[in-house]
This record gives C-alpha cells, structure tokens and sequence, in this order.
C-alpha cells in the first residue's frame, strides 16, 4: 500500500488508510508500505547491523539453512528509534487487530548471505487450535524491516498470501507449489507486517552483500511461544516512551542485551 504525503506529513494514517489496512491484512495475511524511513535511520541501523553480525557469525553455526542466519538485535540505539519500535503507521494496524494489550515478544532479524538456498516453505507460529478444522482470528504478528533494496537477486521474501486462513494441519510443502505465490521486492525501509500464520521462505542471495531484515513480533499478551525475553537493561527501560514500555512489559527488563552493540 502506498502512504500519501499528507499521511507521511503527519506521521498517521487516515481513517480510510487504516480501514482498507486492516481489511488487506485480514483477508490477504500482510500489508507492505514501501519505503517508509528515511535514509539516514536505515543507514545507521545497516551499519550497526553490519558491525554487531560480523562479530556474531564469526562464532555461530548458521541457523536457517545454508549461508543463512536469524540473529537477535541489541535492544539498544539505533535499533529501538521510536519510528521503529511504536511505528506510527504500523501500530494503529496492530492494535486493531491484536488490540491495545499486546506485547512485542521478539526483537531480532534473518539474513541470508550470498550462497543462500530456498528454504522450505513454512509458517512462523503454531496453530493454537490444532484440532479445529478453520483458521482463528490473528494472534501474533510479524514486522519486517529490510535493511537493504530486496531485489530479484538477493534472495527476497516469498510469500503465499491468504495462506493464514488456510486449516491447521495443512500439508504446506503438498500445498504450496499449488497457489499463487509472490516475492516481495521493496526499498530498504518498507514496513511489513504478516500474520505469523502465512506461508513464507527466504530465497537464495545471488547478490554479492548480505541482505538484512529486521524482525519483530507483535502478540496478544497470553501467547506462549519459545523464544528467550528480550533482554532490556534498566536504564534502557527507563528511557523509553510509556507506550513502549507497555509494549515490551514482559521482556527481561535489567537483563543483558542479546549481542552487545559497537
Ligand atoms: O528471508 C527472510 O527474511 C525470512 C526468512 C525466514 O522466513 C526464516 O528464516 O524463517
């Protein structure tokens, strides 16, 4: 979906915005705005990135597949910038469909470096009704910011829209080569947000750079899921927005951060 320049003026969504927002993501399982933060933002978080994955791949295994890794980010500048953490234009969708309440579980990001293959295709969360035969309403969204162009060549995201409606159990691998599928190919600074129920793999990096993504997840309060708190130190905490920390209220607020920045 494209912002007009009053929206971005105004740092908010119309009504109307919002409206076929929450309409497109409910029936499609995702909304794109492409290229929505500005330069100077994505090149500090990019080099920031650059510098805290360099330190972490030197001694991790790859985590998602060959030449592929999920990496979680520092809670710390420049990553936890406002228009990041409490995004004006993402939040307003979120709270509608997750409500007021929810929490952000997860801060981190997947990087596929050149030499990257097509992951399988798979769902970021577990149904929560398995036995139901139909697909519930949302309960966890995922936000993506690329830190780069994703083009054809770099391995962009693919993904199977409407696909969260799909009945749990699915045969996914059965299912997928069946329905319409897209690559997203969007400007560094594009907010995405998906419902963690729909098809997705990343693609192989035929480029020469790593191709940064950013990730968060938005749920309601009473998820579990099996990915460690996001450690906050104290005067961190202290430092942000009321709205942002009611957002990360559960994390592990005074402990360590997860790869300390540079
Ligand atoms: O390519 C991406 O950014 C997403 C990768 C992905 O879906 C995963 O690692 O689970």
């Amino acid at each position: 979906m494209q912002l007009s320049p009053a929206e971005l003026a105004d740092n908010a969504l119309s009504p109307e915005t919002l409206d076929l927002a929450v309409c497109h993501f409910k029936t499609s399982g995702y909304v794109l705005f492409t290229g929505v933060l500005p330069p100077d933002l994505i090149a500090a978080m990019h080099a920031e990135f650059t510098q805290v994955f360099n330190a972490h791949i030197a001694n991790a295994e790859e985590n998602r597949g060959a030449n592929r890794y999920q990496m979680h980010l520092p809670f710390a500048k420049p990553f936890i910038d406002p228009r990041v953490i409490e995004n004006p234009f993402v939040l307003p969708i979120v709270e509608a469909i997750v409500g007021d309440d929810c929490v952000c579980t997860y801060f981190a990001s997947d990087t596929p470096l050149p030499g990257s293959e097509h992951q399988a295709v798979h769902a970021d969360t577990h149904p929560i009704f398995p036995a139901m035969g139909m697909a519930v309403p949302t309960y966890n969204i995922g936000f993506n910011i690329p830190l780069v162009d994703f083009r054809a060549d770099n391995g962009p995201m693919q993904i199977w829209p409407s696909t969260h409606l799909t009945s749990p159990g699915t045969d996914i691998a059965a299912a997928a080569p069946l329905l319409h599928s897209e690559e997203l190919l969007m400007p560094a600074g594009s907010l995405l947000i998906r419902d963690l129920r729909m098809w997705h793999r990343g693609t192989p990096n035929h480029s020469d750079e790593i191709r940064p993504n950013m990730a968060m997840i938005y749920a309601q309060r009473w998820l579990k899921t099996h990915y460690p708190p996001v450690g906050i130190p104290q005067t961190t905490y202290d430092g942000l927005s009321p709205r942002a920390q009611q957002l990360f209220r559960d994390e592990d607020i005074g402990g360590p951060l997860a790869h300390a920045p540079s």
